[in-house]
């Protein structure tokens, strides 16, 4: 591993040239490919056995995958689109996905997915063997062929958080009408949380096109966004903030905008996925061809490590297994950038070593 070759951090450590500090982290170790002949995974979310609920993002499959690696397809979502991204660079299709918190009493998912009128969220009924029950939660997003934002999540506080792109149409980010370019917040119902800053869906805003959340244990909210052509970022989200988009990309000193912890030019990023573990921030690249490895400190981040550079292609999701000491990494490399065919694709474990044993 070597340092990153990033531009530039909000650390507190004043040079980016100086090794990450010692905390009491965690070490990627050994990589094991555990499951073969995906075509663009996007979403995953875990269900109460340990297994996963994979989605496809361009043939709108559902898949559930064990720790062993066994593979079970439970469905298709229904009315998703997308454009098909092995001949166009496309972003469009099913994307995140997030299991009910209460899963063994309500058997319900969210998805984030692509549709005729725009991107929607919706809840489906998953009964432990097929889908059923769609239902849109909140739809009409406008959507784009790339700038789909889609990560969806629960946070700690029980509501489900989603990224959304600026759907190619920069003012959006701004406007706090808009649903587009922005974080959001809603209830299980797809009513807008108690709480939110606007009194609306929107939770931050000024975002370009967010697809990592992830939360530290007390409770902050870590965002990964992909820039423009200048710098691609990592933020602290609070609520109501401005993350900036299109006045800045990455830091800089215009009133009222709230600037990255962290930012990287996009050939040695572009990020999807984050996932927080074990005092670090793990974050998935796709034109980087890399993870990057970002402890945390406090409100600040340290000097990321780049793990795993050119070894495994575009990386999309990141994610902690829960009660294993191990993330998955979904790849995506079957797809226009990618350019390798359909089914190229891997869910890969990466094995974290607490740092006592070192
Ligand atoms: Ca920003």
């Amino acid at each position: 591993m070597a340092v990153s070759t990033l531009v530039g951090f909000a650390g507190t450590s004043s040079s980016t040239a100086s090794p990450p500090r010692h905390h009491a982290g965690s070490q990627p170790g050994t990589v094991r490919t555990l499951s073969t002949g995906w075509t663009v995974p996007w979403g995953l979310s875990w269900l109460p056995d340990g297994s996963a609920l994979i989605g496809e993002r361009d043939s709108a499959k559902l898949f559930r995958l064990t720790r062993n690696g066994e593979k079970t397809f439970i469905g298709t979502v229904p009315e998703a689109t997308a454009r098909g991204s092995l001949t166009v660079d496309a972003n469009d299709g099913v994307l995140g996905i997030a299991v009910s918190p209460c899963w063994e009493e309500d058997h319900y998912i969210y998805v984030m997915h692509t549709a005729e009128e725009g991107n929607r969220i919706v809840r489906m009924k998953y009964d432990g063997s097929t889908l059923s029950d769609y239902h849109v939660l909140l739809g009409g997003i406008q959507k784009s062929l790339i700038h789909n934002g889609g990560r969806l999540k629960f946070g700690p506080d029980g509501y489900l958080y989603a990224t959304t792109g600026d759907a190619n149409v920069s003012a959006t980010a701004q406007d706090k009408n808009s649903l587009n370019g922005k974080i959001l917040r809603l209830t299980t119902d797809g009513k807008p949380a108690p709480g939110n800053p606007f009194d609306s869906y929107v939770y931050s805003y000024g975002h370009r096109n967010a697809q990592g959340l992830t939360w530290d244990p007390q409770g902050r909210l870590w965002e990964s966004e992909l820039g423009q052509d200048t710098y691609d970022e990592i933020n602290l989200i609070e609520p109501g903030k401005n993350y900036g988009w299109p006045t800045c990309e990455g830091p800089c000193t215009t009133d009222g905008m709230t600037n990255p912890k962290a930012h990287w030019q996009p050939t040695d990023a572009s990020p999807s996925g984050i996932a927080y573990a074990d005092g670090d921030l793990y974050m998935a690249t796709m034109r980087g061809r890399r993870l990057y490895r970002i402890p945390v400190d406090g409100t600040e981040v340290g000097t990321p490590v780049e793990l795993y550079k050119n070894q495994y292609g575009r990386l999309r999701t990141v994610e902690k297994v829960p009660g294993k000491n191990a993330l998955w990494v979904l790849t995506t490399n079957a797809d226009y950038n990618g350019k390798q065919p359909a089914g190229s694709d891997q869910v890969l474990e990466v094995e974290l070593t607490s740092s006592a044993s070192h």
